[in-house]
């Protein structure tokens, strides 16, 4: 058998300004589409992150429903987890009537991970879905009820072991969690929403499985084995992503013990492009390229002051490819590559744990306005329980995720 192992799809995500669900994410999915007929898959694996939001945009949602009409059309199965950015609830809305089209969608934790077996000949090859996890929602009463699972790690195992697992057959894990290799960590991208030393869980809790499909990281890479791996996000969300190659990862079980692992590179709608030089330098530059309709472009301006109207001027010669102005004394600042992170994000106050996720979202640090509705937010998710943990202990990844996509929502509904 053969399928496509995606991850991080984030539909609906913006890049800067430009929002990608009616461009290049749709653009995206018809080459998609053209990869799965001409390689012949016999499912599609999504890891997580299937939307950039847990409320996504009425866009992001008709991407979601085109790729999966067309598969369940092509009669490919489909196998889906809700990541860190997804809703599992709103993600597995109607996920049991999907079945009878062979698509599997995994909502909210419980006891026993949604599975799947195949046959191919007399080998079964089981499709494990675990949905995004984090150690107070294993613990629950309605999941393991446990609480002594301190760790990302100890509840990733524990999970597991409560499953019935055939060892005889192959079985397939698909999860979105930060995984490491005896400490070293995968290797980063500024798209995503990580600190560094959270919710890390080593590659060895999945030594049962004879393939772990991944998401979370947007680099493309494997973990420990090669039989482990994040497929990375399809489509270029950072301009730190330029010098990344991208490209679908291919999966064939021959047999529990053959597993083949290929690189299948498909065309990308638009490249990014970084050019850097004066104001006058990049407008000249600008004027003499050809090719500027295959391209993104972030400007880095060397200027010691900054002229008037830089954007705008450069808006006229790149037009609307053109995303980013940046001057150079802040174009090598970041706050997520691999040698700034930060290891001890359980000491920082709640609002420096949001501005550190804020900043890795949305590459700026938020504002007095974001930091006077976050703390409205966080008044009126104090009197509220359920969804939040807020009032016990604040889960970084999790809360400061939904924190900043109700600070965005609430930004665009004008509270
Ligand atoms: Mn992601």
């Amino acid at each position: 058998m053969k399928f496509f192992h995606l991850g991080d799809l984030h539909f609906g995500k913006m890049l800067h300004q430009q929002s990608m669900a009616e461009t290049d994410q749709k653009d995206w999915i018809e080459t998609f589409l053209t990869a799965v007929d001409q390689y012949q898959v016999d499912a599609v694996v999504i890891a997580g992150d299937i939307y950039d939001r847990k409320v996504p945009s009425p866009e992001a949602m008709r991407l979601f429903d085109h790729l999966l009409t067309e598969l369940a059309r092509r009669d490919r199965m489909v196998f889906v987890i809700p990541g860190n950015h997804d809703s599992s609830v709103r993600l597995s809305h109607v996920s049991e009537l999907l079945t009878s089209h062979q698509i599997y969608i995994a909502g909210e934790l419980s006891r026993e991970m949604m599975h799947i077996t195949v046959r191919e000949g007399d080998q079964r090859i089981t499709f494990w879905l675990m949905p995004y996890l984090f150690p107070k929602a294993v613990g629950d009463p309605a999941v393991l009820d446990r609480d002594d699972l301190g760790t990302y790690d100890e509840a990733a195992r524990a999970l597991i072991a409560a499953q019935k697992m055939d060892p005889t057959d192959c079985n397939i894990l698909v999860a979105h969690q930060n995984v490491l290799a005896s400490g070293a960590a995968p290797e980063h991208s500024e798209s995503e929403t990580i600190i560094g030393g959270l919710g890390e869980i080593d590659c060895s809790a999945f030594d049962a499985f004879d393939y772990v499909a991944l998401g979370h990281i947007h680099n493309a890479q494997k973990v420990g084995r090669e039989t482990i791996r994040y497929a990375g996000c399809p489509l270029y969300y950072d301009f730190s992503e330029i010098n990344r190659s991208k490209a679908l990862t291919l999966v064939t079980v021959q047999s529990k013990e053959n597993i083949q692992i290929e690189r299948v590179e498909i065309p990308m709608p638009h490249r990014l492009r970084q050019l850097s030089g004066t104001l006058e330098e990049l407008l000249s530059q600008g004027i003499m390229l050809k090719d500027k309709d295959e391209y993104y472009f972030q400007c880095i301006l060397t200027d010691k002051h900054v002229p008037p109207r830089a954007m705008e001027r450069l808006r006229e010669v790149y037009g609307e490819r053109l995303l980013n102005v940046k001057r150079s004394a802040e174009a090598n600042y970041s706050t997520n590559t691999p040698g700034s992170v930060i290891k001890d994000a359980s000491r920082m106050s709640l609002e420096e744990q949001f501005t550190l996720f804020y900043q890795s979202r949305q590459n700026e640090l938020p504002d007095g306005e974001q930091e006077r509705l976050l703390s409205r937010i966080m008044e009126q998710q104090e009197r509220r329980s359920g969804d939040f943990y807020l009032d016990d202990k604040f889960i970084p990844e999790k809360d400061s995720a939904e924190l900043i996509d109700l600070l965005l929502e609430g930004m665009e509904d004008g509270i």
